[in-house]
């Protein structure tokens, strides 16, 4: 299969590259590197040295035996995107080109504005290249459990039946996202959803949780080959933050009380899950909805297993609670559907603490690479457009408590 990766080059794209390689497929993929001049701009790093895109492609290509197809460009410069598009003739594109941080979309009125125009534009253009193009073509659209929120009810893939006023009709799972990221990739649902109606497209809407880890086994031990693996208050997800801390002994930052619930899932499986959603492509004209995730539990579970994966490998891991800089329910029901992928054959990874166990390994060689940065650890950034650094608020959990 012929499969074209946008954002080729980010945490989830460059080891999507190999992966698919790896299994014969054949890959091309853009990328405009935004994603490495943002966390420069958020003040971070990578933990896992990332490699020039030339050094990328030399291993890639000692790796696996032939060269990646590979151009940088933006998905806003439209001309760019439907020439390689009408050149390549994907059978699948892989949309992984968008800004990917709700803290980043919070900055201030400039960032919103810029997240949303950059994810929603970047889909867009997606859209109508297909359209012109390569209209035949199945999109894997990354989407985000984001989008949903923290409904008190379970919630679907997708679509839900309801009875309303006597009707009965399928509609659309409410979307109550958490941040104007979130609400980018509400929007591009909305827009991918009316074009497969409209111009008989197809697309799969991915809505993937947070995802974890440093490695898949189709990277080998080259350290070109490896992902970036950020920690900054933006580009880090929770339970990468909380590793990075873990190394160097700075305690997890668990916002406010803890009890935020989301999936999760290890790099390797969201590997899985997207290869198994391009194997099995959506019909024509059919908009579909897959929940990704390996399973769901709360945040402070979560840093329980990271301190519990630490003292196996003789690191004092601390917990503390901070203020927390969001705004989000800090303690909910939470229950999600994630069927679709498993009956196409999705086998979840169920060893968490084996895969944190890896990720700690992983970074110990790092420390100093995080310790230089370890400014960016406690966030600042705040849902009402201020900027204040957070604090510990253990003391007044338990007073409340
Ligand atoms: N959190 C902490 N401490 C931290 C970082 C985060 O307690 O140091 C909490 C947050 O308050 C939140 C939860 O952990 O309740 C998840 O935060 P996150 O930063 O890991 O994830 P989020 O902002 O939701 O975004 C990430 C990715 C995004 C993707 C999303 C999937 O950055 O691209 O869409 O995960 S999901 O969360 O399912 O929407």
């Amino acid at each position: 299969m012929r499969v074209f990766i946008a954002g080729i080059d980010g945490y989830l794209g460059w080891p999507l590259a190999q992966h698919l390689t790896a299994r014969g497929h054949e890959v091309a993929g853009m990328d405009m590197f935004l994603r490495r001049q943002w966390v420069e701009e958020v003040g971070g790093q990578s933990a896992i040295p990332v490699y020039p895109m030339e050094e990328r492609l030399k291993a890639f290509e000692e790796h696996f035996g032939k060269p990646l197809n590979f151009r940088k460009g933006d998905l806003l410069d439209y001309a760019f995107l439907k020439e390689y598009l009408a050149e390549f003739q994907p059978d699948a594109i892989v949309h992984l080109g968008e800004m990917p941080s709700a803290p980043y979309s919070m900055i201030d009125q400039a960032h919103t504005v810029y997240t949303q125009h950059n994810n929603v534009i970047g889909s867009l253009n997606i859209l109508w290249a297909m359209k012109e193009v390569c209209p035949d073509a199945h999109l894997v659209k990354l989407g985000t459990m984001g989008e949903y929120g923290t409904p008190n009810v379970p919630v679907p893939e997708g679509f839900f039946e309801i009875e309303y006023r006597g009707r009965k009709d399928v509609l659309p799972f409410p979307r109550q996202a958490g941040s104007f990221y979130h609400w980018s990739k509400v929007h591009d649902s909305g827009n991918t959803m009316f074009a497969c109606r409209i111009w008989g497209l197809r697309s799969t809407d991915i809505m993937q949780g947070v995802v974890f880890g440093t490695q898949i086994d189709a990277m080998g031990d080259d350290p070109r080959l490896r992902s970036r693996l950020d920690f900054d208050q933006c580009f880090g997800t929770a339970v990468n933050r909380f590793c990075c801390q873990a190394v160097i002994g700075h305690p997890l930052t668990l916002y406010g009380l803890g009890g935020q619930t989301r999936g999760f899932l290890p790099l390797r499986d969201s590997m899985q899950c997207l290869t198994i959603a391009l194997e099995n492509p959506a019909e024509p004209g059919e908009y579909r909805v897959f929940n990704q995730f390996e399973e769901y539990y709360t945040i402070e579970e979560l840093a329980l297993k990271v301190q519990q994966a630490g003292a196996d490998i003789g690191l004092d891991v601390e917990i503390h609670h901070y203020d927390n800089p969001r705004k989000e329910m800090e303690k909910h029901y939470f229950h999600a559907d994630r069927e679709h992928l498993i009956n196409l054959g999705y086998q979840p990874t169920h060893d968490v603490l084996a895969e944190l166990r890896i990720m700690l390994n992983d970074l110990l060689p790092h420390r100093e690479r995080i310790l230089a940065k370890q400014d960016v650890l406690v966030p600042d950034i705040r849902w009402d457009g201020s900027r204040r650094r957070s604090t510990i608020i253990d003391e007044q959990l338990s007073t409340v408590s």
